[in-house]
């Protein structure tokens, strides 16, 4: 009911509506409308209440309540399914967990604030209440293992495009999974996945970015929008977009394959044509970036001519 009461107020954002009408409208009584209220000041909502003109809606609370977030995406199929948790361990262990038991593909699983954020490789990802995005996307592509790093890079395309899109920092992606702003840490990708040796059974796509995060909040290298644009940034209209986008790339990955989710990702790149040191199990090699392959590797010319493709691991940019 809160949700239908939203709905008539977001028809028209300035106005004044009378308890009388939306207790007509949704034929409830005047005092069932009052406790909605009610409830909703309690979540956070601002409502003005003016005699003989009723209710106007101030303001809409920093949260990323699912209703916020699916209003207005209109037949995405990334945002049917919202689940909005005030706290959690990982959002990525939340979404894998669902997925085993059989979730839909495009479940998103959000959360305010992790307790125990993942990087990758057993590293922190540090999430704090109600600054970031922190958020989980359950893909069941029919894809290889093997072929499972181009659905990292195409997480990170969308995620750095809607960036730029919403907020306007220029979002560049260090492969594999880091999203750099002005050479600086703004977020992260966690594709973790469920596989046979021949097919996978689903991707849990995790993403973190700091939006609203102050310096002393975040470790050191690392940046905000907050932090690189001096304004607070909509949390729920960046989450809006990287769903958006991430449906649309999808899509494209999914009916054309990974030629041109490749060219997007070449373009943002913050690694290509630099000297990169590259850490890939216990190997580790130097040498100019020089593009990524058909399954999402890095291409790494060495000084002596040859070239080596890795397809996971860390890389240190030299210059
Ligand atoms: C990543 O790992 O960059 C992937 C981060 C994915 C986080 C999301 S949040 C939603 C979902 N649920 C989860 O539990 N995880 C995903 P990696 O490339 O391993 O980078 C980790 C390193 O980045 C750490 O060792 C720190 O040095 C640094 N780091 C940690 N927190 C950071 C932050 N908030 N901003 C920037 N750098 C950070």
């Amino acid at each position: 009911m809160e949700e239908k009461i939203l709905n008539i107020f977001r028809k028209d954002p300035d106005g004044f509506i009378s308890g009388e009408d939306i207790s007509e409208s949704l034929k409830i009584s005047r005092s069932a409308v009052w406790k909605h209220i009610e409830k909703l000041r309690e979540l956070g909502y601002e409502f003005d209440a003016v005699p003989h003109l009723g209710y106007r809606l101030k303001s809409i609370p920093d949260r990323l309540y699912s209703e916020e977030i699916s209003y207005g995406m209109g037949d995405n199929i990334f945002g049917r399914q919202i689940l909005y948790y005030s706290t959690l361990d990982s959002t990525n262990t939340t979404c894998f967990n669902m997925a085993v038991k059989g979730s839909k593909e495009g479940t998103v699983v959000i959360s305010e604030g992790q307790t125990k954020g993942k990087g990758r490789l057993s590293r922190e990802w540090i999430s704090p209440k109600h600054r970031g995005i922190y958020m989980s996307v359950l893909l069941r592509p029919q894809i290889t293992p093997f072929q499972a790093p181009r659905i990292t890079l195409t997480a990170a395309v969308s995620t750095a495009l809607a960036i730029r899109e919403a907020t306007g920092c220029m979002a560049t992606i260090k492969w594999p999974n880091d999203i750099l702003v002005d050479g600086k840490k703004l977020g992260g990708i966690l594709t973790e996945m469920d596989a046979e040796s021949d097919m996978v059974n689903f991707i849990v796509v995790g993403i973190g970015i700091n939006v609203n995060t102050k310096t002393n909040e975040l470790p050191k290298g690392a940046t905000s929008i907050y932090k690189q644009t001096g304004a607070k940034a909509s949390r729920i209209e960046l989450v809006r977009k990287i769903l958006q986008k991430l449906q649309q790339y999808y899509i494209l990955f999914s009916d054309n394959g990974f030629d041109t989710i490749r060219d997007e990702w070449q373009m943002m790149a913050a690694t290509l044509g630099k000297r990169v040191r590259a850490s890939c199990m216990n190997k580790k090699i130097e040498g100019e970036a020089v593009g990524i392959d058909a399954d999402g590797a890095l291409i790494i010319r060495l000084d002596n001519g040859f070239q080596e493709k890795i397809l996971a691991g860390d890389i240190l940019l030299l210059r």
